[in-house]
């Protein structure tokens, strides 16, 4: 409702409304604000007139009229100026998800390395511990006390690379063997020992320089060649199928007696033989046999009591046979096209 204070405000509320109109940006909005409607802005200081009018109520209503018109206006004008930034800020940010991603390559497996982890998983559900051992190491722990004294024959089978008369480059991960009795001072034992081995063979398509081994060793009272072999036929069955078999054949270890070389069942032809098994049905996967008594004794146990068996088990013709590998040299060439090979997805 009009009354007759409101001429005073008129001339001011319209220039202000003009420039709130005019206004290109929002800090020109925080401008006017300041300048007018501030506690001591043109527009407020209209106020102090009310002293000098008869009609107090009515300048007021006036007065407040006016200032509500211009407030809305401000505030309007504000919200359209945010909101206009709001959607600049999204236009600029926009992410257009029809753009190809950009692909994270992550890392394959050497199918070496899924085999030597299944192997581990194997024997640590049937109760042993993952134990490790030195690479480079002395000629006693490698050969001494494994009962094969300097020119034992049998050294020439393994012959390596030596850092010195006494420190080499072990041939076996047998050698794990008496530092594992060291430190176990006659308490029974059940470690196995998965690692790298060294040979002066020449490399082909079975053989190399290096390769890698998975040591077992379990001693304790009343173990026999019976243990041994449940062992290692639940070890192959579950590498490679419920429906395979071992064989023993006997063999000569200078650390083991009675010692045995171990074939399973071929996988390609059932046993019926084929080129795989070289027509025979059988292929040999390791080297075991029960703990030589002067083995046990050099490392502290009385072989009256104490019994055990060990066996080496070479993790490369493991992998080999698992996967169908024809050359054991694919393991070291990092020929990414071979890893991924044995990293496809189901769907792939
Ligand atoms: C030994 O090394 C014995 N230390 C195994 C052993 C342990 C016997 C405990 C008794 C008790 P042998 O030389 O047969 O045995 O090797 C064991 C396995 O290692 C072989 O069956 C084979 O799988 C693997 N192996 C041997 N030489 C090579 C090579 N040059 N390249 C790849 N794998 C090899």
């Amino acid at each position: 409702m009009s009354n007759r204070y409101d001429t005073i405000f008129e001339e001011i509320e319209n220039k202000i409304l003009e420039l709130i109109v005019k206004a290109k940006v929002l800090d020109e909005l925080v401008d006017i604000r300041n300048k007018y409607l501030s506690k001591k802005g043109e527009f407020s200081v209209l106020m102090n007139k009310i002293r000098e009018v008869e009609d107090k109520k009515a300048f007021g209503e006036s007065y407040n009229l006016a200032r509500k018109k211009i407030e809305t206006r401000l505030s309007e004008k504000i919200a359209e100026f945010q909101k206009f930034a709001l959607n600049e800020q999204l236009k600029s940010q926009m992410i257009d998800i029809t753009l190809p991603g950009i692909n994270q390559e992550s890392g394959k497996m050497n199918p070496f390395f899924k085999v030597k982890r299944e192997i581990e998983d194997i024997f640590i559900g049937m109760g042993y511990t993952v134990e490790n051992g030195p690479e480079v190491d002395s000629d006693r722990y490698v050969f001494e006390l494994l009962n094969i004294p300097k020119d034992h024959p049998a050294r020439d089978m393994q012959d390596t690379l030596y850092i010195d008369d006494n420190l080499l480059l072990r041939s076996h991960t047998s050698s794990v063997q008496a530092h594992v009795m060291e430190k176990a001072k006659g308490k029974p034992i059940k470690i196995i020992c998965p690692g790298k081995t060294f040979r002066r063979d020449d490399d082909d398509m079975t053989h190399s320089h290096q390769f890698a081994q998975v040591e077992g060793l379990v001693i304790d009272k009343n173990i026999n060649l019976g243990n041994l072999k449940a062992t290692l036929e639940l070890f192959a069955k579950k590498m490679f199928s419920k429906d395979a078999k071992i064989r023993f054949r006997s063999s000569y270890f200078p650390f083991t007696e009675p010692s045995v070389e171990v074939d399973v069942s071929c996988f390609a032809c059932k046993g019926k033989g084929c080129s795989v098994c070289k027509g025979s049905g059988w292929i040999e996967i390791l080297g075991a046999g029960m703990v030589h008594p002067n083995v046990l004794k050099m490392s502290g146990y009385d072989p009256e009591i104490y019994s055990g068996y060990a066996f080496g088990i070479g993790i490369e013709r493991v992998a080999m046979l698992r996967y169908g590998i024809d050359d054991i040299r694919r393991f070291y060439q990092s020929d990414i096209r071979f890893i991924e090979e044995f990293n496809k997805k189901v769907e792939d």
